[in-house]
């Protein structure tokens, strides 16, 4: 899918070729420049070895190194109209509905291809020290050791707002590494489905043969974030994998709006979400799935809301950085610090209004001119 070159093991071929380098590269310090060459072309080993380093650097809390990371991130935005930007594909659904074994096979079925494929992961467990639920990397044994493969597990530290926003910027340099497409993982529970389907260009929702059952539960879900639903392990059950995608298909034509391409008045030239069926263990479906990811593609390239979509997403992950930030700031205030506990009993008591604790919190945080 990349229209970038994949950058040969042997030979040193400059990705950017005739094109002078931006500001951002030109003012990079010698060690980062190197690595900036590195991550963008030349050797495979280089390249892999720049990578992890690079996205070491962006996951360490040391400003140093986070210094170090905005500089390489600002050179390895795209030159503006540069093609070969990557596809981004996320993937979620409740922990053992197969989604490690889904993306291994995926993976395999797109490299042999010739596509260079990313995965990442969002796993807000490992967050909270609890233990991965996802990085289980050795059910991608097979795609690991791919020499157009790159794996690289959740980051391990922060909320889940940090672990996103690392994942992203990981994304980033994957994509500028000429990786055709990235794959994110994410489990489907909680707000690590709404961060993953924020930062890709599609979502697709795994689902149990079963998961007809539970057709509340798939509407809410479904409605909101899916553009593709998988019904994995249709080997199990082929009769209630069918049923799944009868019913959930029609659940989404009832709600989506010109959703039913039987109807005269549907619309062909927006994205409606899809249901197929497949089995990630057998591989069988793979070619279904992935003529569907393409016809998607072209659709939203086509009508416009493949880009939409991606400046409505760095808009809202700016907009959901800032808000994060100040909370922080707040919380760090000494002010806002050593008056919060009296505060909230007042509020707990009710002795005092929940609105006006918080003006006087935000006033001492900011000053009385300061934004209330
Ligand atoms: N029968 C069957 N088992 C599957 C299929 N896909 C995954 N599994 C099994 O389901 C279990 C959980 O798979 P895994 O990929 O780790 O799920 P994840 O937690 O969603 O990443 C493993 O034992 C897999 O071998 C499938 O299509 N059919
Ligand atoms: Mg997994």
């Amino acid at each position: 899918m990349s229209r970038r070159a994949a950058p040969k093991a042997d030979a040193g071929v400059p990705p950017r070729e005739g094109a002078a380098p931006t500001p951002a590269i030109a003012n990079l310090p010698a060690p980062d420049r190197a690595l900036f060459d590195a991550v963008t072309g030349g050797d495979a080993l280089a390249q892999r070895r720049a990578i992890a380093k690079t996205i070491t650097l962006l996951e360490s809390t040391l400003p140093e190194h986070r210094a170090r990371a905005d500089g390489l991130l600002n050179a390895l935005l795209p030159a503006r109209g540069q093609p070969g930007r990557a596809f981004r594909l996320g993937i979620s659904g409740v922990p053992g509905v197969g989604k490690s074994t889904f993306i291994e096979a995926l993976g395999l079925f797109l490299v042999e291809r010739g596509e260079r494929v990313a995965v990442l992961a969002v796993d807000p467990s490992s967050a909270l020290g609890g233990g991965s639920i996802l990085g289980d990397k050795t059910r991608m044994e097979r795609l690991s050791v791919h020499e157009r493969a790159y794996i690289r597990p959740s980051p391990a530290s922060g909320t889940l707002g940090g672990v996103a926003e690392k994942t992203r910027e990981a994304m980033r340099v994957c994509e500028a590494a000429g990786y055709g497409i990235v794959i994110v993982e994410t489990v489907g529970v909680g707000q690590s489905e709404t961060a993953v389907a924020g930062m890709t260009d599609m979502f697709v929702l795994l689902q149990l043969p079963n998961a007809g059952d539970d057709l509340q539960a798939i509407k809410r879900g479904v409605t909101e974030l899916a553009d593709l639903v998988v019904i994995n392990k249709a080997d199990l059950d082929e009769t209630a994998a069918t049923r799944a995608r009868a019913q959930i298909t029609s659940a989404l034509r009832l709600i989506g709006l010109h959703g039913n391409p039987e109807h005269a008045h549907h619309d062909t030239t927006i994205w409606h979400p899809e249901v197929l069926q497949l089995s990630a263990i057998k591989g069988s479906g793979l070619e279904e799935f992935w003529r569907a990811v393409q016809r998607f593609r072209d659709l939203q390239t086509a009508n416009g809301a493949f880009e939409r979509r991606r400046h409505a997403q760095d808009e809202a992950w700016m907009w959901e950085r800032i808000d994060a930030g100040l909370r922080e700031r707040f919380r760090r205030h000494p002010a806002v610090r050593a008056a919060l506990p009296q505060l909230a009993r007042q509020v707990h008591e009710g002795s005092v209004a929940a609105s006006v604790a918080a003006r006087r919190l935000l006033e001492l945080a900011n000053g009385p001119q300061g934004p209330a």
